[in-house]
């Protein structure tokens, strides 16, 4: 053979299978199969401007070698890619440039699917989806809906970052260090009508469902620590001059005794009330203060604690001491009642405040074994009871539940749950997202449409949603799903408002409406009202979906891209359920594994879908980190992008490296050099599966050659189950090194080297096999089986006896001569001990079991 037909032409082989698939449509998923299915899921890209780093396919590449090993183990397979392409830098980029979004998304977007491809995927691209597809959004728009209809979704004021100079509401991804990242001008928090989804009444069942699902420990814990759950008492306290009562929330009424001040937060509906005039200056100064501050800072444990005393007194249920009211911005408006019982003894943040403000300090728990010196204040771990009254020498935790019950025949208090999570602010006051299918109404007009035959009606929430605005209270009506998608209409600028609603507030034609309360039709107003009683005038929603939308169920549309009329078939559903195996980064673990977990059960309680939970196995890939050790980025100029590396080396050698860099979850740099590595290995393979004179037909003849052969078959299988990808690969090599040592060994070993690689470098393999005269592709080829029989070790144990007793044994090569066997038993110490100085009358030897030495004396 020629040498330049030993040439690896990557560039040219990975062009032609890639368009061979794509073709042949080799990675189309079946419906309706009788295979069972497996279903490989990426989280979607986001299409940037910058296109793909080399960061990006790794998550790719290993749920890829899983969908074309699964293909091979007779799997109907499904492996999808589409994109998440609303999102905040086509909209600057709008405002910057004037160019639609949607131009620039798509440029994105085509950009990233050549890349993906050229990396050689077993991706079904005829389910590629994109959430900006307005019959994509429709849907994202039919659950908003129906959670509306089923009270899940409302509108109230919420804080956001606001730039008094650019006018506008910021992200907090543009908000960098309290400054607008555009400019760097100052923020502030300010309270803006927000449609606000009600995540919370889903806590409990999303704590619970973590149970059953094949996660990373870390990834449940976290999600677990976010809604935060926690168990306790709310406790009324009496205020001394004042009807009202404050209502605290405590995680440990045992320490209730202990309380020796209170705190409101300086949002505390109360506070007013509780300032004396003498303080009340003091106190606004702070709140005003207390404003500027992030939840973050101001309950961060290392910043100094600061705080107003209010003037007022509340009186302690059990022991009745009178304890003052301070206001500091430690305790938080969003959590609990907002108000708090300050137990300095016990809790390490009130301790720091008392010991600041010269507060007096009650031990009220102490160490079972009276060991002060153990239980140094503040002291937060088990133990008795102590300085509470009748509760004395009681097991604290224990006292915890008499408390709650005490309390509660006294009406003073009662049990509670709280939870950390708070319901999801679902609006932005963006162009670029999925627009919010209501319209506002008059009070007058919302009685008449619950009074007007027709499917508005049928889609009101139990309670009517509702916005102030201008001392008006308005009341929002659902779009019929006929009325669905409600499409982005065009803008001519991108700026935001400048009163802090979205660009589309600024297109009166979209805006104003004239709307059939019994049919959902809309119709500008800027036409003349349509005749028939049931229209009256309207306004949209101007707000925006956020990005997190479309991600919550975009698993569920690949299984079904193209219906259109419903999300997903409820058949395919079933057939398919969720991704066998999701794999994404760990920066994810909140949010959109949250946000989708809620809207996935919400649709299963729904009846819309037969499995309650997204995402069955998870797993997080880890970060890879630029050749200098640190995070990629364009401003350090550490960036690999996948192109330059392709042309250098090739896909193949591309998805090779990106596995063998370590373990799938370890954070690793790139390495130059290390690419280099496998791009011999892969030359090496092409070399000896193109050495025709080297091949002999027929069965694996050498032993040697065929044991190597099938440990590698089962060394292969178990790492790519195990997704111990690096150990594949090194035991391929192993195989590759040995066959070049070797002057002669069947085709049939290499083909089977090329199938066990094919899941890892499928160009190189793809092209071998036909070379060497495989006329279907690899793909379809079923996946090799070890033959146990022959990895049965080659070893034998022979076991020593002087006497007919046995004294030792040792292990010998399967092939070990007589004379070699005999010899090694007389040198054997345990043997020596009952030889030496006596004479051998005889050796016995039985061939693969044992060794008889007779002796005399
Ligand atoms: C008295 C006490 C004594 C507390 C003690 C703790 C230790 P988790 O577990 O996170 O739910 N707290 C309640 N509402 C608060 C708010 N709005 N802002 C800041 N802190 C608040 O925490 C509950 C505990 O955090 C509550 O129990 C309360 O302090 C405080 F030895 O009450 B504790």
């Amino acid at each position: 053979m020629a040498d330049e037909e030993k040439q690896y032409d990557f560039l040219e082989i990975e062009k032609k299978w890639q368009k061979f698939w794509e073709e042949e449509k080799t990675f189309r998923a079946e419906d309706n199969s009788e295979k069972p299915k497996f279903y490989a899921l990426d989280m979607f890209p986001y299409p940037s401007g910058a296109g793909l780093h080399i960061g990006h396919p790794e998550g790719y590449v290993a749920s890829d070698i899983l969908a074309r090993y699964k293909k091979a183990c007779g799997f109907n397979v499904l492996h999808p890619m589409g994109w998440d392409a609303f999102g905040l830098p086509a909209e600057q980029y709008a405002i910057k440039t004037g160019t639609h979004p949607s131009v620039t998304t798509q440029e994105n977007v085509d950009n990233f699917r050549r890349q993906i491809k050229s990396i050689g995927f077993a991706i079904d691209w005829d389910r590629e989806i994109n959430t900006t597809d307005p019959d994509y959004y429709r849907w994202t728009q039919w659950i908003f809906l129906k959670l509306f209809q089923r009270g899940l979704a409302y509108v109230a004021e919420k804080p956001v970052w606001w730039c008094p100079n650019l006018l506008a509401v910021l992200a907090n991804e543009e908000v960098v260090n309290g400054k607008s990242e555009v400019g760097g001008h100052p923020v502030e928090r300010r309270n803006l009508r927000q449609v606000v989804l009600r995540i919370t009444a889903y806590a409990e069942k999303l704590i619970a469902g973590l149970d059953d699902l094949d996660w990373p420990n870390s990834t449940k814990r976290q999600q677990k620590a976010w809604i935060g759950r926690s168990e306790g008492a709310e406790v009324q306290f009496s205020i001394e001059g004042m009807e009202e009562k404050l209502e605290v929330y405590t995680t440990r009424p045992d320490t209730l005794f202990g309380a020796t001040y209170m705190v409101v937060a300086p949002e505390h509906p109360l506070l007013d009330k509780l300032v004396s005039p003498e303080n009340k200056d003091e106190v606004k100064a702070y709140i005003e203060l207390a404003a500027k501050k992030s939840d973050l800072d101001r309950t961060d444990l290392a910043k100094d604690k600061s705080g107003v005393f209010t003037g007022s007194y509340c009186l302690n249920p059990v022991s009745g001491e009178k304890v003052p009211v301070w206001v500091a911005d430690y305790v938080l408006i969003t959590y609990g009642t907002g108000a708090i019982m300050a137990v300095p003894a016990h809790d390490e943040r009130d301790f720091e405040f008392a010991e600041k403000f010269g507060i007096p300090i009650t031990r009220v728990i102490a160490r079972i074994d009276g060991d002060e010196e153990k239980a140094k204040l503040p002291y937060s771990g088990p133990g008795i009871m102590v300085n509470s009254a009748e509760y004395d020498g009681m097991e604290a935790d224990e006292c915890k539940a008499k408390i709650i019950t005490d309390l509660e025949s006294k009406d003073m208090g009662k049990g509670a749950v709280n939870y950390k999570l708070r319901d999801w602010i679902f609006s932005r006051q963006r162009y670029w997202g999925e627009p919010i299918p209501l319209v506002w109404v008059s009070h007058q007009d919302f009685e008449k449409a619950k009074a007007t035959t027709g499917v508005i009606r049928d889609l009101l929430p139990e309670e009517p949603v509702t916005s102030d605005k201008d001392g008006v209270t308005l009341y929002a009506l659902p779009l019929p799903e006929s009325e669905l998608p409600l499409q982005l209409p065009d803008v001519e600028k991108y700026q935001p408002s400048g009163t802090g609603e979205s660009p589309l507030a600024t297109i009166p034609d979209w805006l104003e409406i004239w709307f059939d309360l019994s049919t959902g039709q809309s119709l500008s107003r800027s036409e003349s009202k349509p005749d028939g009683q049931s229209w009256v005038s309207a306004t949209r929603e101007t707000n925006t979906m956020p990005q997190w939308a479309g991600s919550c169920w975009y698993h569920l549309r690949y299984l079904d891209p193209n219906n259109t009329e419903n999300l997903v078939d409820s058949e395919k559903e079933a057939y398919w359920g969720g991704p066998d195996f999701y794999i994404g980064g760990a920066e994810h673990a909140v949010l959109h594994l949250l946000y989708a977990r809620f809207w996935h059960r919400f649709l299963h309680d729904e009846g819309v879908l037969a499995h309650p939970e997204p995402y069955k196995k998870l797993f997080h890939q880890g970060l890879i980190l630029g050749e200098d050790g640190n995070k990629m980025s364009k401003s350090v100029g550490n960036v690999v992008s996948p192109d330059v590396v392709i042309d250098a080396y090739g896909a193949d050698s591309l998805r090779l490296f990106e596995m063998f860099l370590g373990p799938l979850e370890a954070v690793k740099p790139w390495s130059e050099k290390g690419i280099e590595g496998v791009h011999r290995f892969l030359k090496k393979v092409f070399r000896e599966a193109s050495s025709s004179e080297k091949h002999s037909a027929g069965e694996e003849k050498n032993p040697e050659t065929l044991r190597l052969l099938h440990e590698t078959i089962l060394k292969v299988t178990e790492s790519i189950e195990n997704l111990r990808f690096n150990v594949a690969i090194s035991q391929m090599m192993i195989l590759a090194n040995h066959l070049q040592k070797m002057d002669t060994f069947s085709d049939g070993t290499i083909k089977i080297l090329l199938q066990l690689l094919a899941p890892l470098a499928p160009h190189l393999s793809e092209e071998l096999w036909q070379k060497l005269g495989g006329t279907e592709s690899i793909v379809n080829q079923p996946w090799p089986v070890a033959r146990k029989e022959l990895l049965v070790s080659d070893e034998i144990t022979i076991v020593f006896q002087v006497n007919g007793k046995l004294r030792g044994e040792a292990n010998f090569a399967k092939d070990a001569s007589k004379e070699e066997i005999i010899a090694t038993a007389k040198e054997h110490e345990k043997v020596l001990a009952f030889t030496t100085g006596k004479e051998i009358m005889k050796e016995i030897y039985v061939p693969g079991k044992l060794v008889n030495l007779a002796v005399k004396g």
